[in-house]
């Protein structure tokens, strides 16, 4: 082992969660130390190139909001940032407050020990630097651990395969190619328009269709962002109320679409569907709580499939029949008109599975479709596999995998009992991917940096969960989650996308009862923490 140190804190990623994590505990004297595995800031989207990656909350709520000059300062170019113009802001944010000279890139962290005696961590990386500290972070991301599902013969294709949440830092040329794409979820609803653009033919293999809004992304109109500069404070104090902390700027409605006659119903959809977006979700108040609600929203965005699509055999494939907004819903540019192309077919791999990756292309049945490009777009083994790929060890030598084998366990989605001075970023039973992502992770640096001065201020060493804490809160996580509708299907909140993964709800449904909830702790000293 070469260079090891000790210092108060070692910060695994740099994201957006592991820069504000960074700037918040240097800003305090602390001697921090941050470990990246890419090659820069950015996290996400960093990682995340694919052509038509961009945000799906809105640019002017999609940025930080600890710095008043910063967000004066940086300008948006779309109402929907795309991918490099985000990673220009996580750059730009790098250097403004000099936090690159903290992070050590290009460092996989692969192993963190705690150590019952010293009470510190001792933190390895998979090319052999180790460092001592008396905190761990892990801002790993809640969607950075990127799922290949493992088809037989996947080694032997002979064309180039890539996976959307690791895309080639200098780009895919698609021009002239036979391209195939496994996944209809986010990322291939994204890229399909533009890869259909470019390649000689794009087939597209669909396992469960997802519903899709339009994004509506335009340039941002100067006047409205500058409106929004001068009442920023106002803005994001309106959007913690918010469910997901985003969309204060437009109406939420709460009345019911069962009390509303099917000509409102519809006027009402077909406004939010012009507005575009996740805010389609809020037309009305019951959509995600009620079946029969879901239902007439879900019939809507389907009679748009068939209005958009040509074929109606097509159209009818394209229509997702399970639960609105169940799985993540997507906003899109030109989705679903992308299969009126002569260059571009669906092939259904619903009720015949992919069977096999073959050197020449993706085998379906007996029928083998020949491609030179193969995309997966098949999503990431979601909020616990940047967690449980690193091998950690909590008190007694117990594992996080060993704890978490039927599921993960946390008090906040902060800390898990047996694991002191062991903190999560966005981690599971938080709100994390329900909410806006910048917002959460900022919430979660200036909770941990407060408890970290509150446990520094009482003398103590170390602070974790305690364990009936923990279980009462696993309890809220759940009892919120059956409230919605959100059970009701096979996505990857629930684990249901990677085989053998177990089937427990991970986010915390509602940012603002969630802030509250943290803030009640808080004052009550800390309650359900244990101090040593
Ligand atoms: P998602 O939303 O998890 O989508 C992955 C897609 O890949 C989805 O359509 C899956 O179908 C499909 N998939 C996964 N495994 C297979 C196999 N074995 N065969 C066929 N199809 C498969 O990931 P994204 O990257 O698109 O989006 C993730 C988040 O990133 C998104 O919500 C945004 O927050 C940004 P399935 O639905 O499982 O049947």
């Amino acid at each position: 082992m070469s260079s090891k140190k000790k210092i108060d804190a070692v910060v695994v990623g740099a994201g957006f969660g592991g820069m504000i994590m960074l700037h918040l505990l240097s800003q305090r004297g602390l001697q921090v130390q941050g470990f990246e595995r890419g090659s820069d800031v950015g996290g996400t989207w960093y990682w995340n190139r694919y052509p038509g990656c961009r945000c799906d909350v809105e640019s002017m709520e999609y940025s930080y909001q600890f710095s008043k000059d910063l967000q004066q300062q940086w300008d948006w170019s779309e109402r929907y940032s795309p991918q490099p113009e985000i990673l220009a802001y996580a750059g730009h944010v790098a250097d403004r407050f000099k936090l690159r000279a903290l992070i050590e890139f290009d460092q996989s962290v692969s192993s963190a020990h705690y150590n019952d005696n010293t009470q510190t961590w001792l933190v390895e990386t998979a090319s052999g630097k180790s460092v001592e500290c008396r905190y761990l972070i892990m801002a790993t991301g809640c969607l950075s651990a990127a799922n290949t599902p493992a088809f037989p013969g996947l080694e032997t294709f002979a064309g180039e395969q890539i996976h959307t949440g690791a895309w080639p830092q200098a780009g895919v040329d698609f021009s002239g190619k036979t391209v195939g794409i496994i996944g209809t979820g986010s990322s291939a609803i994204q890229s399909i328009p533009l890869i259909a653009e470019q390649a000689a033919s794009l087939t597209v293999f669909q396992r469960t269709p997802n519903y899709s809004v339009p994004a509506q992304n335009a340039p941002l109109d100067p006047a409205f962002a500058a409106n929004i500069k001068a009442n920023y404070a106002d803005l994001n104090a309106r959007n913690r109320e918010q469910p997901a902390a985003f969309g204060a700027n437009f109406p939420r409605h709460f009345d019911s679409i069962l009390a509303a006659s099917p000509a409102e119903q519809q006027a009402r959809l077909e406004e939010y569907w012009q507005h575009g977006g996740f805010m389609f979700l809020a037309a009305f108040g019951d959509l995600g709580q009620n079946l029969e609600a879901n239902a007439i929203a879900a019939e809507f965005v389907r009679n748009k499939i068939r209005q958009i699509v040509d074929d109606p055999d097509t159209a009818e494939l394209l229509c997702p029949q399970t639960v609105l907004g169940c799985k993540r819903l997507c906003a899109d540019t030109g989705y679903y008109a992308t299969y009126n192309r002569d260059n571009v077919s669906l092939v259904d791999v619903a009720n015949e599975p992919i069977q096999a990756i073959t050197p020449q292309g993706v085998q379906v049945g007996k029928q083998v479709y020949a491609v030179d490009t193969l995309v997966f777009a098949t999503g990431f083994d979601a909020m616990t596999g940047s967690l449980l790929g690193c091998d950690i060890g909590g008190r007694h030598g117990l594992t996080l995998q060993e704890k978490w084998a039927a599921g993960p366990r946390t008090y906040l989605g902060l800390m898990s009992a047996g694991f002191p001075n062991f903190f999560m970023m966005t981690g599971p039973g938080s709100p994390s991917v329900l909410a806006n992502m910048i917002t959460g992770v900022e919430h979660h640096a200036q909770y941990i940096a407060q408890l970290i001065d509150w446990v520094g201020a009482a003398g103590y060493q170390a602070v974790e969960a305690s364990q009936t804490a923990e279980d009462a809160w696993v309890e809220r996580v759940n009892m919120r989650a059956d409230a919605t509708l959100y059970p009701k299907c096979n996505s990857w909140y629930l684990g249901a996308n990677v085989p053998g993964k177990p089937r427990v709800f991970m986010p915390y449904v509602g940012f603002p009862d969630y802030v509250e909830q943290l803030e009640g702790i808080a004052e009550r000293n800390y309650e359900g923490f244990a101090v040593s």
